[in-house]
C-alpha cells in the first residue's frame, strides 16, 4: 500500500471528512457558502472547484527546518479556502483575478502569464497567489502533458484566466503559517482548475519552491505540515527527501496557542531577520568545514548547511567523548561575532562572490554588521536533537505525567535556545511565554520563525479553561484596555488546538 504522503491530494464531495461534525461543521459549512455566494456576486459565474489547506503549530524544531533538519509540527483547524474558476477558451480576458472575502485585501488582476516576473519589493497579497499559479501552472503543464494528457486529453498549453476568492482563518504573522496555509490551497486549486493533482510530497516539494519567490529562504516545513497532516496526529516531517511520520501525542496534555499580538512581518524584515540567519549558518557550516580539514574552495561550492558538515562535527567529537556536533562549536568558532573580513581572511574569497547567484542573501550581507556563528550554529545542532528527543519521549514507556514533564522540559530549552542563541524572540514573547509557565504550563515557547507571533504551550488537559481564563486576564485584559485588541476577538489570539487534517480538494 502506498504511504499516505505519496497519494494524491484527497478529492471529497461533502466537507464531513475534513471538518467533522458539530459547530466546526457547521462553521465550516457557512463559510463554504458564504464563499459560494460572494463569488458569483464577484465574477458573475459559480467557482468551479475548492481547495483548502490548514496553517500549523510547530511543536518543536525551530529555524532547522532549512539547515536540512527534521522538525516536529501539527496542523490546526483555522485555514484558508480557495474557491476557483478557469475561464473557457474562448474567453478573451487573459487575466487571474484574485479577491478575497475580507475586504482589507483590495482585488489584485495579473496578467495570466505564468513566465511573469514578481516585484518583490512591492509586497501585495496578491504575490503568494501569483508564486503558487507560476509554479503550478508550469509544473502542471509539464506532469500534466506526460502523465494526464495523453490518459484524460487535458491541454494546459496556452494560459487561460482564472477568477479566484479567498477566504483565510490562520491570523497573519502569528508564527502559524498563513503564508504557507495561502499558497498551498492557491497551488492546489490552480491544479484542481487544470484538473490535475499530484503525490503530497511533490506537492510539499512545490509549495515550498513557490514561498521562496515571495523572498524568504523557507525551509520546506509549513507546506509539508499543510500537505501531509493527518487528524489525530502530530507529524516528524523530515527532509530531502520529505517524509512524514505520524506522532501520537500523549492524550492527558493539550496545545495552547497564543498571540503575542506582535506581528512577525517575515517578508519585509527578510534581510536582518529570517536570511540573515540562514547566511549566518551557511557561514558557519563553511567555517566549520574548513576548520575540520576541507578545501576552502571545496567548502565554498559544496557546503550550503550545517547539517552538511555535521559528519565531520561528530567524527571530531567523537575523539573526544560524547559525539555531540555543538563540542565541534565550541572548539572551533569563536562566542565573539565575526566580522565579514575575518571570515573572509579563513575562507579566501570576497562574500558577495560566495554568494553572489542569490539576491536575497546579498541584501543581508549589506544589512549585517557582523555574524554571530556560534550562537547559531550551536541552537541548530541542539535543536535537532531536542526534536528526536521529543519523538523519543512521546514513544517512551514512561508514565504519562513524566513524559508531558519530558515533554515540557524539552519545549522550555528549545524556547531558550530560540532566545537567546537564535535571537528571534522579542520583548511581547518573552513576557507571554514567561506567563504561560506561570499559569502552570508544563513547557512554553515560541512557534514559527518568531520576531512576534505566537506561543506554544503544553498544558495539562483538565487546567486547560482555567488555564485560558488566567491567561486572558493575566495578557490579554491590560491589552484589551489599551485597545490594542477587541475583547469580542479573543477567541482568535488564544486558542486550544487539536491536531487536524491536512490539504484538500472538494467538487460539490
Ligand atoms: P513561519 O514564519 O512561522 O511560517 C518560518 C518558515 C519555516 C521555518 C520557520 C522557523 C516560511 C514559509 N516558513 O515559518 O520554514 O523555517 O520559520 O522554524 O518561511
Amino acid at each position: 500500500m502506498a504511504k499516505h504522503e505519496e497519494l494524491p491530494i484527497p478529492v471529497f464531495s461533502s466537507l464531513e471528512p475534513v471538518y467533522g461534525e458539530g459547530s466546526q461543521a457547521e462553521e465550516a459549512e457557512l463559510r463554504f457558502n458564504n464563499l459560494k455566494t460572494k463569488f458569483v456576486q464577484v465574477f458573475g459565474h459559480p467557482p468551479h472547484v475548492f481547495a483548502r489547506a490548514p496553517g500549523r503549530v510547530n511543536l518543536i524544531g525551530e529555524h532547522i527546518d532549512y539547515e536540512g533538519y527534521s522538525v516536529l509540527p501539527m496542523a490546526i483547524r483555522q485555514d484558508t479556502i480557495v474557491a476557483i474558476r478557469r475561464h473557457h477558451e474562448g474567453e478573451t480576458e487573459k487575466v487571474l483575478r484574485i479577491a478575497n472575502v475580507d475586504e482589507k485585501y483590495a482585488m489584485c488582476s495579473y496578467p495570466a502569464d505564468p513566465d511573469q516576473e514578481i516585484n518583490l519589493k512591492d509586497h501585495k497579497w496578491g504575490h503568494y497567489f501569483i508564486c503558487g499559479f507560476y509554479k503550478a501552472s508550469v509544473f502542471s503543464r509539464y506532469k500534466g502533458y506526460y502523465e494526464y494528457a495523453k490518459l484524460k486529453g487535458v491541454d494546459i498549453g496556452s494560459p487561460v484566466g482564472l477568477d479566484v476568492l479567498v477566504d483565510g482563518t490562520v491570523p497573519t504573522g502569528s508564527g502559524l503559517s498563513s503564508s504557507a496555509a495561502f499558497v498551498c490551497a492557491s497551488t492546489i486549486a490552480v491544479m484542481a482548475a487544470f484538473k490535475v493533482n499530484f503525490p503530497k510530497t511533490e506537492i510539499a516539494q512545490l509549495t515550498c519552491e513557490c514561498e521562496r519567490h515571495i523572498g524568504t529562504q523557507s525551509g520546506g516545513m509549513d507546506q509539508a505540515i499543510s500537505v501531509m497532516a493527518k487528524s489525530g496526529f502530530a507529524e516528524l516531517i523530515d527532509f530531502n527527501p520529505i517524509c512524514a511520520t505520524d506522532v501520537q501525542l500523549p492524550a492527558g496534555g493539550t496545545f495552547v496557542i497564543s498571540h503575542s499580538l506582535a506581528e512577525s512581518q517575515k517578508a519585509v524584515t527578510a534581510a536582518t531577520n529570517y536570511n540573515n540567519r540562514v547566511v549566518e549558518c551557511r557561514l558557519a557550516a563553511i567555517l566549520l568545514g574548513i576548520k575540520l580539514g576541507m578545501k576552502p574552495e571545496d567548502a565554498i561550492s559544496n557546503v550550503k548547511t550545517l547539517s552538511d558538515v555535521e559528519g565531520l562535527c561528530i567524527s571530531f567529537a567523537s575523539n573526544r567523548g560524547p559525539s555531540d556536533p555543538v563540542l565541534a562549536v565550541k572548539e572551533f568558532l569563536k562566542e565573539e561575532p565575526y566580522m565579514a573580513e575575518e571570515i573572509e581572511i579563513v575562507i579566501g574569497e570576497k562574500l558577495p562572490s560566495v554568494f553572489g547567484d542569490s539576491p536575497t542573501s546579498l541584501d543581508v550581507l549589506k544589512a549585517a554588521k557582523h555574524f554571530k556563528l556560534h550562537q547559531r550554529a550551536s541552537h541548530v545542532y541542539s535543536e535537532a536533537k531536542r526534536v528526536h528527543a521529543f519523538k523519543d519521549t512521546v514513544a517512551s514507556e514512561l508514565s504519562e505525567e513524566d513524559k508531558l514533564k519530558k515533554l515540557g522540559d524539552l519545549m522550555n530549552e528549545s524556547h531558550y535556545s530560540c532566545s537567546v542563541l537564535y535571537e528571534c524572540s522579542c520583548p511581547e514573547l518573552e513576557e507571554l511565554v514567561n506567563t504561560c509557565r506561570e499559569l502552570g504550563a508544563l513547557g512554553a515557547r515560541l512557534t514559527g520563525a518568531g520576531w512576534g507571533g505566537c506561543a506554544v504551550s503544553l498544558v495539562k488537559e483538565s487546567i486547560v479553561p482555567q488555564f485560558i481564563l488566567n491567561l486572558k486576564e493575566r495578557f490579554y485584559q491590560s491589552r484589551i484596555d489599551k485597545g490594542i485588541i477587541n475583547k469580542n476577538d479573543l477567541g482568535l489570539y488564544v486558542f486550544a488546538s487539536k491536531p487536524s487534517s491536512g490539504a484538500a480538494i472538494f467538487k460539490f
